[in-house]
């Protein structure tokens, strides 16, 4: 989508340190972390969120969560990390490209803020 920095990341068009990449999913560090590791995990197709996700994109929702795990890996984090989306503004959803952060590094609070 043409407006969305997301879309832009994923086409190589907006930098950003890219920490795992496969043909339909892209992560890379966040520009205002809230852990000492976060990163955020992105279909490369624009979808909004993950209420508007459709059937068709179910095999996609599954290759994020590979690809949040792999990223967990990359980062070092994969025995202790967090994944979570932003669904909507008073979730705290500020870009509307769907995408999951995995945060680690520090105590994660439950419940989250
Ligand atoms: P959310 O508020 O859940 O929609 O999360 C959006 C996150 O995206 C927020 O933590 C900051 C991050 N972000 C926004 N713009 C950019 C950018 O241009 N580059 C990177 N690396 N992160 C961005």
């Amino acid at each position: 989508m043409a407006d969305c920095i997301f879309c832009k990341i994923a086409a190589g068009e907006v930098n950003a340190k890219v920490v795992y990449e496969d043909a339909d999913t892209l992560a890379f560090l966040d520009l205002n972390p809230q852990a000492p590791t976060h990163a955020l995990v992105i279909p490369r197709r624009h979808i909004p969120s993950l209420t508007a996700a459709e059937d068709t994109d179910a095999e996609l929702l599954g290759k994020l969560q590979l690809a949040a795990a792999r990223t967990a890996k990359v980062l070092k984090a994969e025995s202790a990390f967090r994944l979570v989306t932003n669904n909507g503004k008073a979730a705290g959803q500020s870009v509307d490209h769907l995408h999951y952060h995995l945060l680690a590094g520090r105590k994660l609070l439950w419940p989250p803020g």
